[in-house]
């Protein structure tokens, strides 16, 4: 292991070109990131279709990685470009990640000590999924079968901010708090693709342009259409809640998050922007504040009041603390708290 950072080319699947920090090694240079992690490095790693272990690193002679496409093949070679390009978009997705949780929320890494992680690609055969692991603190992803390769940008924020969520407030991962903790994920999910194609993109979330409300918008085939969630309107995924109400609990985790989700589309962009805002607990006229005062308001909330077993009511709890921390007493970002959970049924 040499440690000399070089600075690659990568044709993504799912971002365009991108800049990608790699290792320079003796000969040719390896899909290993050291300018961000305090020590180690983020890598990304060939799982080519195994489902257990590291596999191989990414290694590459010229620099240039991928090819911005992404067939399925078997097996998937390390060094070819086709089946580089999941890699380039894992490696993306990391080196975004990282850099909006540390310049946005001052947050090092998913641990907050600057840790190193790593991703692993193409994991199993016509896996339909993506997933994180605390005991590697490690992200997965599978190249799809219904769905195309699951290495989209949402999606690998989604997944980072799992590990975030697990060393902080450490929702537990069902009923109320699981759904709460899958709301984190989509929140950061859509807040990462704002940050790096948005007009700004470097220590804020300012303004509000280049992202989704939605998650998995880029992984979706003409014979599976449905974005994966719709934070704006929960419920036209077919399962999602879009306000709270006592049965909430019994939803699948993924479902469950509807209503925060849209508590969180409230208070950035208010309910007479965009969206469908027909809701019966809806203030009329509510304003939101904006992508990057709601997003800190909400990692402020998660990472310093909510516990394993915070509930919806006590999201509204420690969002309200946490408004109240970041801005002035009763101003209109507290207002906009207030109404936010008010409109889907927490609060008044
Ligand atoms: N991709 C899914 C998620 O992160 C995997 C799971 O169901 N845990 O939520
Ligand atoms: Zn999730």
């Amino acid at each position: 292991l040499q440690t000399a950072n070089a600075v690659g080319t990568g044709k993504s699947q799912y971002s365009g070109t991108v800049a990608l920090n790699t290792n320079s090694l003796a000969s040719g240079f390896e899909l290993r990131d050291l300018t961000r992690p305090a020590s180690g490095g983020n890598l990304v790693y060939n799982l080519d279709h195994a489902t257990s272990g590291t596999g191989a690193i990414y290694t590459d002679s010229d620099n240039a990685w991928g090819d911005g496409v992404n067939f399925k093949e078997d097996p998937e070679p390390t060094t070819s470009a086709n089946g580089q390009t999941a890699a380039v978009d894992a490696a993306y997705g990391l080196q975004i990640t990282w850099d909006m949780y540390k310049n946005v929320f001052g947050r090092n890494g998913i641990d907050g000590l600057g840790s190193a992680s790593y991703a692993r690609v193409h994991y199993d055969f016509a896996y339909d999924n993506a997933f994180y692991s605390d005991s590697c603190r490690c992200v997965t992803y599978g190249d799809g079968t219904k769905l195309q390769s699951l290495t989209s940008l949402d999606v690998a924020a989604h997944e980072f901010a799992h590990g975030v969520c697990s060393t902080t407030a450490g929702l537990i991962y069902n009923k109320e708090s699981g759904g709460l903790n899958e709301a984190n994920s989509d929140i950061i999910g859509a807040m990462a693709e704002f940050y790096a194609r948005g007009a700004n993109g470097q220590g804020n979330l300012i303004p509000d342009t280049g992202g989704t409300w939605t998650q998995g918008e880029q992984i979706t085939t003409p014979a599976y259409p449905l974005k994966m969630r719709f934070l704006y309107k929960p419920s036209k995924d077919g399962h999602s809640a879009d306000a709270w109400s006592p049965t909430l609990q019994n939803l699948d985790v993924h479902y469950s998050s509807g209503p925060m989700n849209r508590a969180f589309y409230f208070l950035s962009q208010g309910a007479t922007t965009s969206g469908d805002t027909s809701s019966s607990y809806l203030p009329q006229g509510m304003k939101g504040i904006g992508n990057d005062k709601a997003a800190k308001i909400w990692f402020r909330a998660l990472t310093t009041y909510m516990t394993p077993s915070t509930d919806y009511l006590g999201a509204r709890i420690a969002n309200i603390q946490a408004v109240r921390d970041l801005f002035p007493a009763s101003g209109p970002e507290e207002v906009a708290v207030w109404n936010a959970f008010a409109a889907i049924n927490v609060g008044n």
